[in-house]
């Protein structure tokens, strides 16, 4: 529930009076209703979804409400309230796609203003942090979260529309999917989920069965005219806040991605992961592909990578081995459950792609080119005299550049001319190689699991987990370059189990011990595998190419999958025989640097996450990693 206990009175008493809504629309979403307007379409609503709109409305004060049906008229008519705005720019370049300028202290997720609220601390952060900060989550108490919102959300639509989204995380009416309502100010959050989720009338119709949603409000604050025309936004006082216990996301301050998108990070993973545990499945930070190898047999893996890893790279790979085929049912996030056969199904909950633009281009990604030149929002990119987007990485810089800010681009400057962490979003339907049955409501099987980040030193190519254990304990350990997705900058190497660091909605220790509960009776567990695209040699020089090469290691990881004894046995697990991995036609592969295990970076790395599993999770690591670490230790020192 929306808590209202520290709200003016007023706020409450003005509900019935300010609940105007405005729908059907088609006609413009924005003109004012009149005051004493029926409100048909409130009926039309369940209980539940009711209660939580009118009470939105009575804390927020907007000028009317719309309450959207996923019409493409009301799709058209957002976006030319948009371009009215300032919001977006259409680019002529191309078919149906537009192009977003934030406010440039609105770029990226902001993990430090990103909390989870619970009764007791211990149930979002780990023992070893009880009353301090936490790397594995922010936690908020109940009376500060209440505070927050009084402090930021009565009256902050005044003058605006507030819109109600139904969206449904994965297939409509799939048993893995779940539903949400997102209430937002924001037409261009409005337009994103309609690509990034399924929204509108369908998704109500799904709760007419069964009335539970997760409950999103969304406000970008803000009041004056904005600095930046067409995104208001409130950077300083900008906050994310998530309640398991109530089903519940709010989120304030922030127009951009993660912040707002509230399906994505919010629901898809933080919630997401406690509704997963509460049920039984896992909700993870992982792509999903089939692969389909040269004898016709399609396989699928889920690999989870920490953000801008090359995640959308792997999920959209062009293989370079001959007869293999890479198909792509998603590219971030995947929900997993065990079906009644034993067998581990994975959907992917969204409906596009919220990719990092710089650095793909035709060589990285063609098959990323190839999706995203239509019906897609570009944000923060730069735009051509022709109104195009470049990037860098794309190409060659065109000439006449307008940066991201807005501004006549200097290439002899230093300043990027798109955001490093400006992105695309598209409908994932439209990628060329989405897989047939990316929308299966029973999800794919999943084979194998694969783990990884980006580690310049010392990681071998891949290694296969001895048992499942082990392969928690590889998550667990997990380490990668920080990324530009998020507030960190400059080249880290930051720990990051399972990818999940910005994204665990409960105890780090409670989430391991619910993955080393995953293999019972009857269940064919997948294998789980560490790869490591990004070492480098003593020059800089990467040793593996990576991109379509990787699909050498899928064919590896596939075998592995089939049980062919095509491995030897290290300290760290099992990697590919002498001859096993194909390298053909690569050239000058330095396979033993590539697979070579450092001693003394070793025995570093086993401190490293000693002191890591002491410091951030103490009593509440489950035993087996502990057990695990001793293993890896020993397997060092004897080597
Ligand atoms: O910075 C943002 O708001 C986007 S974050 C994001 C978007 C798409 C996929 N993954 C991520 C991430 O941070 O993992
Ligand atoms: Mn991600």
């Amino acid at each position: 529930m929306l808590h209202f206990k520290s709200v003016p009175e007023d706020y409450v008493r003005q509900s019935a009076k300010c609940a105007q809504v405005a729908l059907n629309c088609s006609r413009a979403a924005h003109a004012p209703v009149p005051r004493n307007a029926k409100l048909p379409q409130l009926a039309a609503l369940t209980p539940k979804v009711r209660a939580f709109v009118e009470r939105s409305a009575a804390l927020c004060q907007p000028e009317q409400v719309h309450i959207c049906d996923g019409s493409e008229s009301e799709a058209a008519a957002l976006l030319r309230l948009m371009q009215q705005q300032g919001t977006l720019r259409r680019l002529p370049q191309y078919d149906n796609c537009y192009l977003a300028r934030t406010d440039p202290s609105d770029v990226a997720r902001v993990e430090s203003r990103t909390f989870i609220c619970s009764e007791r601390e211990r149930d979002v952060v780990p023992a070893a942090r009880a009353g301090q900060k936490s790397a594995l989550g922010n936690y908020i108490a109940p009376s500060d979260y209440e505070k927050a919102m009084a402090e930021r959300f009565p009256g902050c639509m005044r003058g605006r529309t507030m819109y109600v989204i139904p969206f449904s995380m994965g297939p409509v009416g799939s048993p893995l999917s779940k539903i949400g309502v997102e209430i937002t100010d924001s037409p261009y959050v409005v337009y994103s989920m309609r690509v990034m989720t399924r929204i509108g009338s369908r998704v109500l119709e799904v709760l007419r069965n069964d009335e539970q949603f997760v409950r999103c409000l969304h406000a970008v604050g803000g009041s004056g005219a904005p600095a930046v025309p067409g995104w208001p936004c409130d950077p300083p006082r900008t906050i994310i806040l998530h309640k398991p216990s109530d089903n519940e996301i709010i989120s304030y301050g922030s127009g951009y991605g993660g912040n707002s998108l509230l399906g994505k990070k919010c629901f898809a993973l933080r919630l997401g992961s406690v509704i997963a545990r509460r049920e039984g499945w896992l909700a993870e930070h992982m792509l999903i592909v089939g692969i389909t190898d040269p004898q016709g047999r399609k396989r699928y893996i889920a690999a989870a990578f920490p953000s801008a890893c090359g995640k959308t790279n792997l999920a959209m790979m062009t293989p370079s081995l001959p007869g293999y085929k890479v198909e792509c049912v998603g590219d971030d996030i995947a929900w997993m459950r065990f079906d009644k056969n034993g067998v581990l199904r994975a959907i992917n909950p969204e409906n596009g792609f919220f990719g990092v633009a710089p650095g793909t281009s035709a060589a990285t990604n063609p098959i990323a080119m190839a999706t995203v030149f239509k019906n897609t929002v570009f944000t923060n990119v730069a735009e051509t005299k022709d109104g195009g987007v470049w990037w860098e990485g794309m190409g060659p810089a065109p000439e006449s550049l307008t940066d991201w800010k807005g501004q006549p681009w200097d290439s002899s400057k230093k300043t990027p001319a798109a955001h490093p962490n400006s992105r695309f979003c598209t409908p994932a339907a439209q990628c060329p190689m989405i897989d047939d049955a990316w929308e299966s409501p029973e999800g794919v099987p999943i084979s194998a699991i694969l783990l990884g980040g980006r580690r310049p030193e010392g990681v071998p190519l891949v290694v296969e987990a001895r048992d499942w254990a082990h392969g928690v304990f590889m998550g667990a350990a997990m380490r990668s370059e920080a990324t530009a997705a998020a507030e960190h900058s400059g080249k880290v190497v930051m720990h990051d189990p399972f990818a999940m660091r910005p994204f665990f909605g409960y105890n780090f220790g409670e989430y391991l011990q619910h993955w080393l509960s995953m293999p019972r009776a009857g269940r064919k567990m997948p294998k789980i595998f560490h790869v490591n695209w990004f070492r480098k040699d003593q020059q800089g020089k990467f040793l593996w190419p990576g991109f379509g090469e990787n699909s050498r290691v899928l064919d590896w990881v596939l075998r592995r999958c089939d049980e062919q004894p095509c491995h030897v046995e290290t300290p760290l697990g099992l990697v590919p025989a002498p001859g096993a991995l194909p390298v053909d036609g690569l050239g000058d592969i330095n396979m033993e640097e590539l697979f070579s295990i450092p001693k003394d970076f070793w025995i570093k790395e086993a401190d490293s996450v000693e002191k890591y599993f002491k410091e951030e999770v103490g009593d509440d690591l489950p035993k087996q990693m502990w057990e695990q670490l001793e293993i890896l230790r020993r397997n060092i020192q004897q080597s």
